[in-house]
């Protein structure tokens, strides 16, 4: 018999105030300790209880799991006995009930091995003239779809698709497109720079691509430029850090402002049905000259005024030009023989039109409630 010396001292106390004069063992509590005897009596018992146990079908196996191996089972609750074995035997009780833990979970993986669960998936029971499983198809991301479509229309009128580097250096993204050094597209804010090498930066738009093909000096030129494109800004639902866009430009003898408003009146016509109306507003970028920016008749409202449209009945799609003599010159090509006209537009914006998309930010999260709205064959 063990004895807590905590009883040992309220004996003690009770006897020096003389309150209960009561024999020394009804006060003394024995405290049953497991034995390892007992210990290894229960473990044999069980051991032959499963050893004896039978599991063919899927419900008997989880029956056994549950009565032996689950958060309840026998395992678990024999284990739990650890902490009334005696300080000097845990170590021998501890090895014991994990041998008998092994032991449980062996016999448990042979019985699985030799169920009918398991027979069923052996290659002798494959049926192979049964139909498969359909899988899950992807889906095309809406950027893709809308991307691919503008693509498709600009090829059927002779463009050819241009790619270049995200990683752009000072010239290519901004000197040559004619940016004074001073221009607020260059500031720090707009641009994200690349610290170990200020020289280079993330294009901001994908004209340096059609700078690159200019300069290679084949002409006449006819090129979409499609890409992603990065800027400083704060992300929101309308704007991005990174965004997609696709540019165009046509560089030949004698082309001319009508060529751009008729090209881009085709390319609105396809891309959103006859139905939709353009307009052509002036404008200013640095690259072209004379510029202008081109409103569709809003796809929501028809025009007669929402929230979208602002109440205005009309909605930009795009910004565009006749190249600036400059931006031809720096290329090295003769601004007196040739002409042309180059377009920009963000792939986002005419999406959220398209779908009626609220939030820019749901292109890059990845959520598949999201991107599984959206199908397409191309
Ligand atoms: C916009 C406006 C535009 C261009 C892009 C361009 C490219 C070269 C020369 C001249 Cl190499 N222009 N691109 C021209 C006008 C507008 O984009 O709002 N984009 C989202």
């Amino acid at each position: 018999m063990v004895v807590r010396l905590q009883d040992v001292l309220i004996h003690f106390f009770c006897i020096g105030h003389n309150l209960f004069p009561v024999p020394i063992e009804d006060w003394v509590l024995p405290i049953n300790f497991v034995s390892m005897e007992q210990l290894l009596a229960r473990v044999e018992q069980y051991k032959n209880e499963i050893r004896e146990a039978k599991a063919k079908t899927k419900e008997e196996l989880e029956a056994f799991r549950i009565k032996y191996l689950g958060t309840k089972g026998l395992v678990k609750t024999i284990m739990g006995e650890m902490k009334t074995v005696a300080a000097d035997q845990k170590k021998a009780a501890g090895q014991l009930l994990n041998e008998f833990k092994e032991f449980a979970e062996s016999v448990y993986e042979q019985l699985l091995l030799s169920s009918d669960a398991h027979k069923e998936k052996t290659v002798d029971n494959i049926d192979v003239s049964l139909p498969g499983q359909p899988l899950p198809l992807g889906t095309r991301h809406p950027i893709s779809i809308v991307q691919n479509k503008i693509i498709s229309i600009f090829q059927r009128l002779g463009f050819s698709i241009a790619e270049g580097p995200e990683i752009e250096d000072d010239w290519h993204n901004f000197s040559a497109l004619n940016l004074p050094e001073d221009h607020p597209a260059r500031d720090m804010q707009d641009t994200f720079y690349i610290s170990q090498e200020p020289a280079w930066l993330l294009r901001t738009h994908t004209s340096s691509v059609q700078i690159r093909e200019m300069e290679k000096g084949q002409l006449p030129l006819r090129i979409i430029c499609p890409g992603r494109v990065y800027r400083n800004e704060t992300i929101s639902a309308r704007a991005h850090c990174f965004f997609n866009q696709v540019e165009g430009l046509y560089i030949a003898e004698n082309v001319s402002f009508a060529d751009l408003k008729q090209t881009l009146y085709f390319f609105v016509q396809e891309m959103f049905g006859t139905d939709v109306k353009v307009r052509f507003r002036p404008s200013y970028f640095p690259f072209t000259e004379p510029s202008a920016e081109m409103d569709i008749s809003c796809l929501i409202c028809g025009g007669s005024g929402c929230s979208v449209c602002k109440k205005t009945g009309w909605v930009e799609i795009l910004g565009c030009g006749m190249v600036h003599p400059k931006v031809l010159e720096n290329c090295k090509i003769d601004s007196n023989k040739y002409t042309g006209f180059a377009f920009g537009m963000g792939i986002e914006r005419i999406t959220m039109l398209s779908y009626q998309v609220k939030d820019l930010r749901l292109f890059s999260e990845n959520d598949t409630r999201f991107l599984k709205q959206f199908t397409s064959a191309i």
